[in-house]
């Protein structure tokens, strides 16, 4: 089996906030194969023989005396630029423009950083915990509103499922890839992601209606030890999503401020890790965890430096809203973005 082709049609035409999560885990019996939907790279054997460094042994213990990890990520050096998109370089300018710099630019802004430096989206995890607290995972829900991916971090467990739904009355093409440093990147799937037939699209610039479409769900098989989970939407660059693999329940992602905390760990040593997008390959550090101990850290991830984007804001592009022939109005009515 080369190609598995699978959708979950049972919650795709629920309403959003009706809908169950846990209804979509992926188990065998609660999935249909459909074919040409979404499409995953099956690999399954060979994930399940060659993913080293993904498929750890867990045991769900009663964890007694449990101890703590907390702190903040910050990050280091000057918060990046966000990247800037042209949108009328890509379909759909007027929609997506909902969100915009007022100028038909569209800004990515993927470092969210506090007064303090405090690193927002952050993933922090525990390495090598091989027992513990239950690892219960709920498959995470991946939105394309308004031309934006939602969220814009979250964690992946792999073997398991992530779910994709597109709320725009435009169509977004997904892309799936994983990747690490020492392995690369590799496809995982690729495949539209039809909008909702029904959709009311109103006065877009006013107001609209977000209607989902079917719900695209899917199992991930990472292998080669890649952890990285990343998705791009084809049609509109600027849409990206990332994601980290664990393979314990000792994870989270930092808040607003940077700040984290883990809790309920088996006393022990272990590597604790805190990662994000374009700050390299991230920090390690040997923690030790003592019984119903509380260990406060302070990690810093280093600020990617220069020209890190080919995509940059311009104020005389040789597209414009102005060079088409024919006027479009891009207005940025959902979020007027600096
Ligand atoms: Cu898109």
């Amino acid at each position: 089996m080369g190609w598995a082709h699978w959708v979950n049609s049972s919650i795709s035409d629920r309403l959003w906030n009706c809908r169950s999560r846990e209804a979509s885990i992926v188990k065998g019996n609660t999935m249909r194969m459909w074919i040409g939907n979404f499409m995953v790279v099956a690999g399954l054997l060979t994930a399940m023989t060659v993913g080293t460094g993904l498929l750890f042994a867990y045991d769900v213990i009663d964890v007694q005396h449990g101890g703590t990890v907390e702190g903040t990520i910050r990050l280091d050096g000057a918060v990046p630029e966000p990247k800037g998109f042209n949108l009328i370089t890509f379909p759909d300018p007027a929609y997506c423009g909902r969100i915009s710099n007022g100028r038909g630019w569209r800004l990515l802004h993927d470092f969210v950083v506090n007064h303090n430096g405090g690193l927002k989206d952050a993933i922090v995890l525990l390495e090598g915990v091989d027992a513990g607290k239950p690892f219960e995972f709920s498959v995470p829900l991946i939105e394309a509103r308004d031309c934006k991916f939602a969220p814009f971090m979250t964690i992946v467990r792999n073997g398991h499922a992530v779910e994709v739904i597109n709320m725009d009355p435009v169509m977004h093409d997904i892309q799936g890839y994983e990747t690490s440093i020492e392995a690369g990147a590799r496809v995982l799937f690729n495949t539209p992601l039809v909008m909702n037939h029904q959709h009311q699209r109103g006065d877009i610039h006013a107001m609209h209606n977000h209607a989902p479409g079917k719900s695209l769900v899917g199992p991930l098989y990472l292998n080669r030890g890649r952890r990285t989970f990343y998705m791009q939407c084809g049609f509109h660059a600027y849409m990206e999503s990332w994601a980290m693999a664990v393979n314990n329940p000792y994870y989270t992602l930092t808040d607003q401020n940077g700040a984290f905390t883990i809790e309920n760990i088996l006393p022990g040593t272990y590597q604790l890790v805190a990662w994000h997008p374009q700050t390299g390959p991230g920090v390690t550090k040997k923690v030790t965890i003592q019984p119903d101990g509380k260990l406060v850290e302070h990690l810093s991830l280093l600020a990617p430096k220069g020209n890190r984007s080919a995509f940059k804001v311009m104020d005389n592009p040789r597209f414009g809203p102005d060079t088409l022939g024919y006027s479009v109005d891009i207005q940025p009515f959902v979020e007027h973005q600096h």
